[in-house]
């Protein structure tokens, strides 16, 4: 016998690093907690997993950005996160962090598992290298000009103009992000995940999926066409999770090698924070009965839909994800919403100002399900005012205001039906069918519009009813129409909770119900289950209206916002390049003769120079010992920075740094042109 089916239900990690924006919550999150409180409503055996992305270069760049460590970084925005989605009423099982040691454990124990299987491969690579910060430059280290659009600025691992995903050495004029200079390329060794043995396997499984989004089959598609490559799972960076191997040292997990195995971490958290600490094998390992689905943004399909199901199927014992339900991105006016340029609406100023409700329903009847969707402030007034205020208040506080005013506070006998009654009976059990089927395919939009068409025919049927004349003409029609009245009420809650939980906690309260809302099952709604004389509680107003004075100052705001956007982007070029006479002046060049020079012990790189300055001799240390010999530079004329602080390097003080030009990996010194002495000034 087929047991019962499983579901494991997942939204993507999101990066410890920065507050979560409308656009976050309509690609990967709003769409999943619909689908998972449907879920529970239904009954059904479901786990929501979800937890922060803690590791990779996002979250050490902010690290530096911020001037913090990354586990600052990180702790920050883990608490700030977690608190943004708990007062969006975000309901998952677990909210786990990536920096957690069970994913440790976990993300290695994976990594060994496709290593002793044979699906991990060694290779010698070519990378930047900053000779500055002394690095290897991991993905976003680095930026440059894309290879194919040409854009500048395009990241190290993907050109935000093209959306390409690129490797780093294919950058057209590469700089290093940290401290701008030209990087060099230098070669060092990576384990490589043996993509490419999982392309007709993939193909198979992918062309076996009927019900899967156009966006998401295509995408893959395109992948397929080019061919799948091995793809190079470790780096080398000191922040992540270190590759569980002795040969290995100073390398770490590609944090998008591992970052999707948090989901497995994730859910075995939370087996132990329930006390069965095996629970999470039900999921993860019943191949036959799991439904596992990902939610996430169409920037992250590559992984969710290839790289981690091979890996999947490469580890064996895993269940691949049932769908990948991608949304698109959610812009305003057009624009993509970015972090970095402070363009934005942050999820926690915006609940400061309005119900988590409207924004809930907003975002799910705007989702962006199969292209980009744009917020604009209008509609949100309009959508808030005439449907969530107009509509659907309106039907529920009329009628419970009824109950209260005509029928002491307690709900009135049903008499006999008439045609009416019966349809508005009808429509609830047909809306139950169709929202819940548009949510089992993930049309979560459809299915916000229809629960609305749900309320409008309710608030019709209350006028059609005439209820305010029956009541003295015929009061048992009368008191027909407000019981069916508070039962569709009642039943709204139930097909809204998925939406809207919050105002269906408010409704629940209202009808002084035992139980919670997310009690109630779904296949309730159009049974009329709240029984004659039932009593009702203090009515609460759903939703005040937004006046327009209130949504025109968003709309300065969001202009003034957008213009700085742009500004900031216009500007940004140029003042990077441009500094006053005032800001050059504090750098102190001086000219100096090099007296004596030597390698420093153990590097291949350093020399050791003593030096003239004048009347002062000083000691610098340089990296230019593949270049020069000590002998070479003995009696040189150089340039130096004179006013430098004083730094150690490799345990020797270098008191000053010495200029040269940086020629596609060449070092070639500054020297004067003509005979000059030494600690002579230069502007
Ligand atoms: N943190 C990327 C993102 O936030 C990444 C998702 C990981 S899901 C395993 O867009
Ligand atoms: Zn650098």
């Amino acid at each position: 016998m087929k047991k019962k089916t499983k579901y494991l239900v997942t939204s993507a990690l999101p990066y410890a690093n920065g507050p979560i924006h409308l656009g976050h919550l309509a690609g990967a999150y709003l769409p999943a907690d619909i689908y998972v409180r449907y879920c529970r409503l239904k009954k059904r055996d479901v786990v929501y997993i979800c937890g922060t992305d803690e590791h990779g270069v996002p979250i050490t760049i902010t690290a530096e950005r911020e001037g913090k460590s990354p586990q600052e970084v990180v702790d920050k925005y883990y608490a700030q996160i977690k608190r943004s989605f708990e007062k969006f009423g975000m309901s998952f099982d677990n909210f786990s962090r990536t920096s957690l040691p069970i994913h440790h454990q976990t993300a290695q124990e994976f990594f060994l598992n496709l290593y002793n299987k044979g699906y991990m491969t060694q290779k010698e690579v070519e990378q930047f290298y900053c000779e500055t910060d002394r690095m290897f430059l991991a993905d976003r280290y680095v930026e440059g000009e894309c290879p194919y659009c040409h854009a500048p600025g395009a990241r190290g691992d993907q050109c935000e103009n093209c959306g390409k995903w690129l490797e780093p050495i294919q950058l057209i004029h590469p700089t290093c992000k940290i401290c701008g200079n030209t990087p060099v390329v230098r070669k060092t060794t990576h384990y490589f995940f043996k993509l490419g043995m999982f392309q007709k396997r993939l193909e198979e499984w992918i062309g076996s999926k009927k019900d899967w989004r156009p966006n998401v089959v295509n995408f893959c598609h395109n992948w397929f066409k080019e061919g799948l490559e091995d793809r190079a799972v470790t780096r080398d960076l000191s922040w992540g999770v270190p590759v569980p191997l002795k040969e290995a040292q100073n390398k770490v997990l590609y944090v998008w090698f591992e970052a999707p195995i948090g989901y497995i971490s994730s859910t075995k958290e939370w087996a132990e924070k329930i006390g069965q600490p095996d629970r999470w094998k039900d999921y993860w390992l019943d191949q036959e009965n799991t439904k596992l689905v990902h939610f996430i943004g169409k920037d992250n399909i590559v992984f969710h839909a290839i790289i981690f199901p091979a890996m999947l199927m490469g580890h064996g014992q895993y269940v691949l994800p049932d769908n990948v339900p991608a949304n698109e991105f959610l812009n305003i006016k057009g624009l993509k919403f970015s972090t970095s340029r402070g363009f934005a609406l942050w999820v926690d100023e915006f609940l400061e100002k309005y119900p988590v409700d409207s924004l809930r329903y907003m975002l799910a009847i705007n989702m962006p399900e199969t292209r980009d969707a744009d917020f604009s402030w209008e509609e949100f007034q309009a959508k808030h005012n005439n449907e969530l205020a107009d509509t659907l208040g309106n039907f529920v506080n009329r009628s419970l205001t009824f109950v209260k005013n005509y029928f002491d506070g307690r709900l009135p006998a049903r008499g006999a039906l008439d045609a009416l009654d019966r349809e508005l009976l009808e429509k609830l059990k047909q809306s139950r069918e169709e929202v819940g089927q548009l949510i089992d395919r993930f049309q979560f939009k459809d299915a916000t519009r229809r629960f609305m068409d749900m309320a409008r025919f309710a608030n019709k049927y209350f006028n059609d009813q005439t209820p305010w004349k029956t009541r003295k003409e015929n009061p048992e029609k009368c008191a027909t129409t407000i019981n069916l009245c508070a039962q569709a009420a009642r039943d709204l809650a139930v097909l809204m909770h998925p939406i809207l939980p919050f105002t269906a906690g408010k409704i629940w309260r209202m009808l002084r119900l035992e139980v919670k809302p997310e009690d109630a099952h779904w296949d309730e709604i159009g049974e009329h289950p709240l029984p004659e004389g039932h009593p009702i509680g203090e009515l609460e107003i759903l939703f005040e209206k937004i006046p327009d004075k209130v949504i025109k100052k968003e709309i300065e705001k969001l202009e003034q916002i957008e213009k700085q956007a742009a500004e900031n982007k216009a500007e940004k070029s140029v003042e990077e390049e441009l500094i006053t006479i005032e800001e050059f002046k504090k750098i102190q060049l001086k000219t100096a003769e090099v007296l004596e020079a030597e390698r420093v012990k153990g590097t291949d790189k350093l020399l050791r120079l003593k030096i003239k300055v004048g009347e002062e001799e000083r000691q610098l240390v340089a990296g230019v010992a593949q270049h020069y010999t000590p002998e070479e530079m003995v009696g040189k004329t150089i340039v130096i920075v004179a006013n430098l602080k004083p730094a150690k390097i490799r345990g020797v003080e270098s008191q000053g740094m010495l200029l040269a030009a940086h020629d596609d990996g060449n070092i070639v010194l500054l020297t004067t042109d003509r005979p000059t002495g030494s600690g002579k000034p230069i502007s």
